[in-house]
């Protein structure tokens, strides 16, 4: 780790100004907004569950990470299935949303499966990632597309379907179907579902506006307030190191990360890695780290935490950011497993934003 690198002593609000990629720069304003530098790991099983966490936790965190392809039910109508619907409860809340997609393949399939398919993730996700073990024209590909997928919307004129910001914690029929195969009824015996309105418009709007995609007549939808809605631009993480046990990424991998990341400024984030890669005196990558967990309350706060069994390993959110440099800790089971998900988010947001300020000074 470079310990003595520039980034690790100015404050989040200070970086926001050098950072390359606009949506880092955003990402850092974002983050001294909210006194956050936490990002939920959403990985429930049903589409539902996901939303209604998004809902509940959204107010501590500055990046909720999904996998798609762990939820049942996700809906992938591109104007108003899950992703539209995750988007809504990004701009409520305020936080950015990154599909922990790990792309490796050839750069023509990257391109396939970042824009197309079934789940059209550059539609919805902020932020995604890659496993450049296919070598760094898969990250030239990867921006290709996401250059060419914002000229595009540039320009559309679209008639769009819109749903307005989805309300957890609102009971009726479901409009969702309850996909974990289990009984979703609250304690009183009511259903529970998430409920959104659905508008349709035809608009145009350029790609640099904040409203685009919210074209709803209504005002049915909730910004958060204090800061703009974030850029049109996508940004990619590289996934540079792992926190499994026995990873195999070298050293070689991780610098060849690096390098890739200083050639792609422009779309390249930073890293999802466990310490911080900056070290050339211009570099200013935001990191992202999971195997992140506290020991439960009451015990001492950098105890030691075990691992999953099942290579999962964990760190302390001070150890990840006031040693090793990180920027978000990536918090999954640690939070979506506790009896109250929102009070126990809440406890990570005060330590990691904690371990931060310890760095600095
Ligand atoms: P948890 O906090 O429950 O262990 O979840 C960690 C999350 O971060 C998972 O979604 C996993 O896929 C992801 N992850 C990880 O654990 N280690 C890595 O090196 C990279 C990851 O994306």
């Amino acid at each position: 780790m470079s310990d003595r690198h520039p980034t690790l002593l100015q404050p989040y609000s200070e970086r926001a100004k050098t950072a390359t990629h606009p949506l880092s720069r955003y990402l850092f304003r974002l983050m001294d907004l909210k006194a956050s530098n936490l990002c939920l790991s959403a990985d429930v099983t049903t589409a539902r569950e996901l939303l209604a966490l998004a809902d509940r936790v959204g107010p501590s965190i500055v990046v909720l990470k999904t996998h798609y392809d762990l939820i049942s039910g996700w809906d992938y109508n591109p104007q108003t299935g899950t992703g539209v619907k995750l988007a809504a409860l990004a701009r409520k809340h305020g936080f950015l949303i990154f599909e922990d997609r790990k792309f490796v393949d050839i750069g023509k399939t990257v391109q396939m499966q970042y824009t197309a398919g079934t789940a059209r993730i550059i539609e919805w996700a902020h932020i995604t990632n890659a496993n450049i073990d296919a070598g760094k024209d898969m990250v030239r590909a990867m921006a290709e597309a996401a250059a060419n997928w914002k000229a595009r919307i540039h320009y559309e004129v679209k008639t769009s379907v819109s749903v307005g910001t989805p309300v957890a914690g609102q009971f009726e029929d479901g409009e969702e179907q309850n996909n974990g195969g289990g009984d979703d009824r609250d304690s009183d015996g009511r259903k529970g579902s998430i409920v959104s309105i659905t508008t349709v418009t035809q608009s145009f709007e350029p790609a640099d506006s904040p409203r685009l995609a919210k074209t709803n007549e209504h005002g049915d939808e909730l910004v958060f307030p204090g800061i703009e809605e974030p850029p049109m631009d996508r940004g990619l993480l590289l996934l540079a190191q792992m926190s499994s046990k026995g990873c195999l990424m070298t050293k070689d991998y991780t610098q060849a990360c690096v390098e890739a990341a200083r050639e792609h400024k422009d779309f390249v984030m930073g890293y999802v890695a466990q310490e911080a890669l900056n070290t050339a005196p211009d570099d200013n990558f935001i990191h992202m780290t999971p195997g992140c967990k506290l020991p439960p309350p009451g015990e001492e706060e950098n105890g030691h935490v075990e691992g999953d069994g099942l290579g999962q390993q964990y760190n302390t959110p001070a150890k990840l950011i006031t040693l090793l440099g990180t920027d978000i800790v990536i918090v999954g089971r640690g939070i979506i497993q506790s009896a109250d998900p929102p009070t126990e988010a809440e406890r990570y947001r005060r330590k990691a934003w904690k371990a931060y300020l310890a760095r600095l000074s």
